[in-house]
């Protein structure tokens, strides 16, 4: 069997996403996700140009070759663009692989360690009563976890909260240029305590709860609010700080027992290796369409399995139903699964274009045994919401001094 043709696609149902399609002399093509939030076409021209030129001809049944030529073959090792072409690539080398056997990728993985994947929903609010009633209606549709985050006292805008336009203002679509948002640690310590206070007088000791810091605060910060946090119970506390210094969470580690989980943002091993093998955090959140495909995360699982880390993929809206096929392949398989991110299955135009089987009932996601991932890509469908240029915010604080986001 040998690679025919490889095709970019990028729709934009809402928000943008790149879509490879890899087509073989065979008739069979297998699906990948290689989408980079805010620098989708970075991702495109990378493949078109760079990629897809050497793939031409090789033989698709070589997943693990095609992968290291691409990451050792370029010399320009690692980073964002160069791993989300590598991972959509993989992906849709291993939607090949289980077509031509007529398994489903999990069964090529080594089979289902569970019945089925423990999900974690959003509870995002205005307001703590508003988040907790959003909680309320989350914990009725079956959910047992759930993330919760409430708009700040006094800032105009929170991560995760969008005033009274959407619940979620990632999926606000085209932006001209980024948005500034603004950013107080002192404001948010008050009303994210409180939140959790609560949330445990309301729904008790059962549901498990996780809080977004998304990276907002320096190591020590962290460590506080870990402490404040522990009489909560919380399932984690996830990207608490920012760990390019991997010796951040040492420290955080040192204060609390509250768990720690990192990684949406990385691309490879090496940005979590020490904070895995020193047992910094607790649960790895990478995911496939970010840190290289298929391959690559089964290899950090297996790594993360022997200092006692658990996987919890990522998953946003910005990373697109084929990733998340990926990780259903990837969860029911993982020894040391912990849990999945679930922001639902999108909006109509994107469940038109993006077709799987998945089913979710009380809390929990079930697999498709279609072969491959399980998902299908309509072109045509995808051809009538074109490409949007759209930005993530960036964050000051209220000085103007440039943070994270
Ligand atoms: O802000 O994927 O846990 N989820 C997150 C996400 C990220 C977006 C960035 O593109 O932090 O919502
Ligand atoms: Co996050």
């Amino acid at each position: 069997m040998k690679i025919e043709a490889i095709k970019v696609f990028v729709c934009s149902p809402g928000r943008n996403f790149v879509t490879v399609k890899v087509m073989t002399d065979a008739g069979v093509y297998g699906l990948g996700d290689a989408t980079v939030n805010g620098r989708e076409m970075a991702v495109v021209t990378y493949l078109e140009e760079h990629v897809i030129p050497c793939l031409i001809g090789r033989d698709p049944s070589n997943i693990e070759d095609i992968w290291q030529y691409l990451y050792k073959g370029v010399y320009w090792r690692k980073g964002p663009i160069n791993m989300a072409a590598i991972a959509a690539i993989d992906m849709a080398l291993w939607d090949i692989k289980g077509k031509v056997a007529g398994l489903p990728v999990y069964q090529l993985l080594g089979g289902k360690s569970r019945k089925g994947v423990t999900l974690y929903a959003h509870a995002n609010g205005e307001s703590i009563a508003d988040t907790l009633d959003k909680t309320q209606v989350l914990i009725e549709q079956g959910f047992k976890a759930i993330r919760l985050q409430s708009a700040i006292p006094g800032l105009k805008v929170t991560y995760g909260v969008l005033g009274d336009k959407k619940d979620y203002y990632e999926l606000q679509g085209n932006r001209p240029l980024p948005p500034e948002e603004e950013w107080s640690t002192p404001k948010y310590f008050n009303s994210v305590v409180e939140l959790f206070r609560a949330a445990r007088e309301r729904f008790g000791d059962e549901i498990q709860f996780v809080h977004d810091v998304h990276s907002r605060l320096t190591p020590i910060e962290s460590a506080k609010l870990g402490k404040l946090l522990e009489e909560f119970n919380l399932l984690f506390l996830e990207d608490a700080s920012m760990a390019e210094n991997q010796d951040n969470f040492s420290i955080i580690r040192q204060h609390t027992t509250t768990p720690l989980a990192i990684g949406e943002t990385y691309n490879t091993i090496w940005d979590c290796k020490d904070l895995i093998q020193n047992q910094l955090i607790d649960y790895i959140r990478v995911a496939a369409t970010h840190a290289g495909g298929i391959t690559a995360l089964r290899r950090i699982a297996d790594f993360s399995s022997i200092y006692n880390v658990k996987t919890a993929p990522h998953g946003a809206p910005d990373l697109s139903p084929i990733c998340f096929a990926a990780h259903m392949h990837l969860n029911i398989w993982t020894p040391n699964f912990g849990i999945q991110e679930f922001v639902g299955f999108g909006n109509e135009q994107l469940k038109q274009i993006f077709k799987h089987e998945y089913s979710v009932k009380n809390g929990m996601a079930y697999m498709s045994e279609a072969p491959g991932l399980g998902i299908e890509f309509d072109e045509e469908a995808a051809s009538q919401y074109p490409y949007k240029r759209s930005y993530l915010p960036v964050s000051r604080l209220e000085d103007g001094t440039l943070w994270n986001w």
